[in-house]
């Protein structure tokens, strides 16, 4: 009945082969300690062999950061759906803001990756969030509700096999969370217009600057189901300590 905690690390463009494995081997070793908590991580492409290699048996699942909305063709530097499963991803990141805002992806698009992700047999982790601007302007509740719109016109079967995550830009990489109950609000508006399609297991992920320090505060509010995770999922102790809280 209840959603099972799901806290996913975003590598965002880091790591090397050296450091990924430590990494790897510490996640894989200190998985034990999530207990009831899913816990994954979002690797560069070239990493995913390494991260299969190097996770494949564990309690840590593992996924790519975007993929394309096309199955194959002429589509230079673009990744394929089965490509990633190719390399057992159970997880694609979609609609992050990095991607919103430093490579043009619409509303719609990210709504068509999703889509094509649960074609191929993935689970998209479908991110929203406003820009400091938007919610300085009073947008936030809007803004949220446009971007997922053409998500959840995908319906309620679609939007059952997908995460949610909602990141404040203004919180990301900055060292500014959202305070619990900021973050609680935005949950709680995006479970209702889940709710008002039927698909209430779905899980909502916060991301923006969680820490070790941060986490316990905000898995303790009622629509948060857990994080996605930048920054401090780079260190193993620190990813894992997020996971137990
Ligand atoms: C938001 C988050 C991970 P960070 O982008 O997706 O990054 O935790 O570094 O703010």
């Amino acid at each position: 009945e209840s959603r099972k905690r799901l806290v996913i690390g975003n590598w965002k463009m880091h790591g090397t082969l050296a450091g990924n494995a430590s990494l790897l081997a510490d996640l894989r070793s200190g998985a034990g300690e999530a207990g009831a908590c899913e816990l994954a991580v979002c690797a560069p492409f070239p990493y995913l062999a390494q991260v299969q290699s190097l996770l494949q048996g564990s309690a840590v699942s593992w996924g790519a950061q975007d993929l394309s909305v096309h199955e194959q063709g002429a589509y230079t530097g673009e990744v394929a759906g089965a490509m990633l499963n190719d390399f057992s991803c159970r997880w694609v990141l979609v609609g992050h803001s990095e991607r919103r805002a430093l490579h043009g992806e619409t509303d719609q698009l990210v709504a068509d990756k999703a889509a094509a992700a649960l074609a191929a047999g993935l689970t998209p982790v479908v991110c929203v969030g406003e820009t400091l601007a938007e919610q300085e302007a009073g947008r936030t509740a809007a803004v949220i509700a446009r971007q997922l719109a053409p998500v959840l016109a995908l319906g309620a079967q679609a939007v059952a096999r997908m995460v949610l995550a909602y990141e404040p830009v203004w919180a990301i990489g900055t060292g500014r969370t959202a305070t619990p109950e900021q973050a609680q609000q935005v949950h709680a508006s995006i479970r209702a217009m889940l709710a008002a399609l039927g698909t209430s297991q779905v899980r909502v992920l916060y991301g923006g600057s969680v820490k070790a320090s941060n986490a316990a505060s905000l898995f303790a509010m009622a629509d948060i189901d857990g994080a996605l995770v930048g920054g401090a999922s780079l260190v193993a102790q620190e990813f894992l300590r997020i996971a137990a809280a």
